[in-house]
């Protein structure tokens, strides 16, 4: 390949401190593919990293290349890969687990202890010029597929990982707690694999008029002086009986609360929503009434039907891009998000020239 010398990456060298540098362009190894960056999707997690510089016991002590939700173009290939030739536009999976432990021996790979994901310290991410990444992890867009949607397949894959945890089926209830990014993608999928109703709170208008156009079947506008008993009833009203599934999007204790009072007897709730390490719940109502509370984490095996799922053509996802950015606009883009002026919902980086 005549290799051109720029790669122009975005840094997260300190909190506040996102610079954008020209590093250079990767040799990809046998089993990977050098990508050509295209859309690169700002996730609330990078936000966090930005501002705080840390999750949880994720730390950032060294530079950090931000970006996990992309799409690329194959550049060159490694000498084992098979699956893809230079050309093939795909969307990446950002996590790549290690593959021998028994969780990925168990098809649960996001449960992985090693695995290596995107713009999670101490692995860098994607929001570059240039970037490798393992070529099976790497998934071919069909012609009809945009970049964009091959970009929010990685939120999407969230949603539907999240449905399926919930096991929602033809006719199932389903509240979903959040209007956020993650609340609209859980939305999508819970359609999409046959809810009849779905019910979604949040706290501002534009993003529960966005849930309408994404197909909610009601809207439940929450305030803070709204108590549980009143919001649970508000729910059961709305749905026409209390929902056999809530799937909790927003991480806000209240929400959290709600999604389990709210619950019928016997049914689940899917915690995707990640909000302080130590929340208050009604516990003993829950095991009282055999309610579910599941985790979920990420996805596993999700993305082929993600993928499938945009392939109906039943949903134009790319409605939830409010905001489209340069790679060279990369700090203002990461502006906007920390400061949520203009009420971005998806904010997008280009990075092609
Ligand atoms: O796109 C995947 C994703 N996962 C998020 C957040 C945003 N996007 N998670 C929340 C944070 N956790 S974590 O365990 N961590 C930083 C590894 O606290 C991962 C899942
Ligand atoms: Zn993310």
């Amino acid at each position: 390949m005549d290799a051109p010398e720029e790669n122009l990456t975005a840094v997260l060298h300190a909190v506040n401190d996102l610079r954008l540098e020209n590093r250079p362009i990767p040799v990809p190894k046998d089993d990977e593919v050098l990508l050509e960056m295209h859309c690169v999707g700002i996730c609330g997690s990078d936000v966090h990293y930005y501002v705080k510089g840390a999750i949880g016991d994720f730390v950032l002590k060294e530079p950090m290349v931000m970006g996990h939700e992309a799409s690329g173009v194959v550049v060159e290939i490694g000498k084992n890969v098979k699956n893809l030739k230079p050309g093939d536009r795909v969307a990446i999976e950002p996590g790549v687990p290690c593959r021998k432990c028994s969780y990925c021996k168990e098809g649960c790979y996001n449960l992985c202890r090693d695995i290596v994901f995107c713009a999670t310290p101490p692995y860098h991410g994607n929001l570059a010029r240039y970037y490798t990444h393992a070529a099976d992890f790497c998934y071919k867009l069909p012609d009809y597929l945009t970049m964009e949607e091959g970009a929010l397949l990685e939120p999407l894959a969230v949603g539907v990982h999240a449905c399926r945890k919930a096991n929602v089926t033809l006719g199932s209830t389903v509240l979903i707690t959040g209007s956020g990014p993650i609340g609209l993608v859980s939305l999508i999928a819970a359609k999409a694999m046959g809810a009849s109703k779905v019910l979604v709170t949040d706290v501002v208008t534009q993003r529960l008029n966005l849930a309408k156009s994404f197909g909610a079947d009601g809207v439940l506008s929450v305030r803070k002086y709204d108590t549980e008993p009143i919001l649970a009833e508000k729910v059961k009203e709305a749905l026409g009986g209390m929902p056999s599934i809530c799937i909790e999007c927003s991480g806000v204790e209240s929400s959290i609360r709600l999604a389990i009072v709210a619950v019928r007897a016997g049914g689940t709730v899917v915690m995707v929503g990640m909000g302080p390490q130590d929340v208050k719940v009604p516990l003993i109502n829950a095991c009282c009434r055999e309610v579910v509370i599941k985790g979920v984490f990420r996805y596993a095996n999700d993305y082929p039907l993600a993928m499938e799922l945009l392939s109906t053509g039943k949903v134009d996802i790319r409605k939830m891009i409010t905001h489209n950015y340069t790679l060279e606009e990369t700090l203002l883009a990461y502006d906007t998000a920390r400061t949520g002026q203009g009420n971005p919902v998806k904010i997008m980086i280009h990075c092609n020239k």
